[in-house]
């Protein structure tokens, strides 16, 4: 069994165009009339596929198709919402691989013994509502829905007013129903894969994530009359902080990854002294403890860096996840399957946060990846070939296939199955 690559291409392509920006990328921020528009698209496709959808308080959508015995399904899903340089597969693969798999059954007029149903997770991204991973969150309990509902954006918007809004707010229950298994595929979106000529990734984990912003008060002044001494100039504290970053990740070596995404200074003229700094820090490592020694370490830099301008700064937590490690059965369960399309998949950790470090949290989870041409991604030149995602979805189809039939999660390591049927 195979699925349909052209139908899940050509809906790739559909998808992409909600919300189109050049260079062939979409932006559908979070909860945005774009975020709305590509909902609604796909929550017509599982509706033409005979699905059951649900819509729940946090605006996650998950698609169930029955199985010959009722029970805790077997989930696959991602997300749809972008970054605002989104390319078109990050994310959006992951849920259209999903229903592609309900529409190969469909097609060959199979009935799995468990449900089966794929997802998407509201503001995966946490562009615009921080944290990221925040609907998978509060699906699995990791945040209160009220919590979640009072966010206010980027742009000063509250995230229950957004849902409302856009008409995602749904009536079924947080945390959502506990799956027996969650299987994501998504892209790599680094080079890892790309550079080692591979074509499957059985995903080990995710890294712990740090997010932070920083707001530098100092004093406006003149910038040609104003002495350096009498200084307290916010953007240099800023500045130097984002200079520390790079010198702390490199100090510390990889996998220890450190990102100064958003930077505006008040009241951002060529010649005023910056009076106010906001910006946000984002770190990364497989290794929780060297995650905290690196925070640690940016917490003393801005403190110093503070005190010599004669600047107050103040932080807001903007997320924090410790690393994930996925269900080795799963993890085995994806190789033996790729295995059984004749790749090697290679066992690797994701670098990006994912909806399924939130599904681990309640169940058996695990991700197959396919490779980003170049490891680029956040960009619209992300770009991944048409054979490789239909591979991926392929070995999607065959891994939730097994678990929805197999009595158990099968113990790794699992002999490749000879010639998929
Ligand atoms: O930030 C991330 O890793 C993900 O794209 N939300
Ligand atoms: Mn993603
Ligand atoms: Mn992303």
């Amino acid at each position: 069994m195979r699925v349909d690559g052209d139908r899940l291409l050509q809906r790739l392509r559909d998808l992409a165009e909600i919300g189109a920006i050049p260079g062939g990328g979409c932006a559908r921020l979070a909860l945005s009339d774009e975020d709305r528009a590509g909902r609604d698209l796909v929550v017509m496709w599982m509706r033409d596929a005979g699905l059951e959808v649900t819509v729940d308080a946090i605006g996650n959508v998950v698609a169930t198709r029955k199985g010959q015995v009722p029970g805790p399904a077997v989930m696959c899903g991602s997300h749809i919402d972008t970054v605002a340089t989104g390319g078109a597969y990050d994310g959006n693969l992951g849920v259209l691989a999903g229903l592609e798999v309900m529409e190969t059954l469909n097609d060959a007029g199979l009935t799995t013994r468990r449900p089966l149903a794929v997802g998407f997770f509201t503001d995966e991204e946490g562009a615009r509502f921080a944290p990221d991973m925040l609907g998978s969150l509060v699906y699995a309990g990791g945040m209160g829905v009220e919590t979640a509902h009072d966010i206010i954006s980027i742009d000063g918007a509250r995230l229950g007013d957004e849902l409302a809004r856009i008409g995602y707010l749904g009536p079924a229950p947080c945390p959502g129903l506990v799956p027996h298994a969650y299987v994501e595929l998504h892209i790599e979106q680094g080079p890892v894969l790309d550079r080692a000529g591979e074509v499957i990734g059985a995903v080990t984990g995710i890294q712990g994530i740090s997010w932070q912003e920083l707001t530098f008060e100092g004093q406006a002044n003149h910038a040609g009359t104003t002495p350096m001494a009498y200084r307290h100039d916010a953007g240099y504290a800023a500045a130097a902080t984002a200079a520390f970053v790079r010198r702390l990740v490199s100090d510390i070596g990889p996998p220890q990854v450190g990102t100064v995404g958003r930077l505006d200074l008040h009241p951002d003229l060529v010649n005023v002294v910056a009076a106010r700094a906001t910006m946000t820090v984002d770190l990364r490592n497989t290794d929780e403890q060297v995650l905290q020694a690196a925070e640690k370490r940016l917490a003393q830099h801005v403190e110093e860096v503070a005190r010599s301008e004669g600047v107050s700064v103040s932080t807001r937590r903007l997320a924090r996840f410790e690393p994930v490690e996925f269900d080795p059965r799963v993890i085995a369960l994806v190789e033996a399957t790729a295995a059984g399309f004749g790749y090697q998949a290679r066992r690797l950790p994701a670098g990006a946060g994912h909806d399924a470090q939130m599904l681990a949290r309640v169940c058996p989870a695990g991700m197959v990846f396919v490779p980003s041409v170049g490891g680029v991604s956040h960009n619209p030149a992300e770009h991944t070939d048409p054979e490789h995602l239909v591979a991926g979805a392929n070995v999607l189809l065959h891994t939730l296939v097994r678990l929805a039939e197999e009595d158990r999660i099968p113990q790794a390591p699992l002999p490749p199955e000879g010639g998929l049927r």
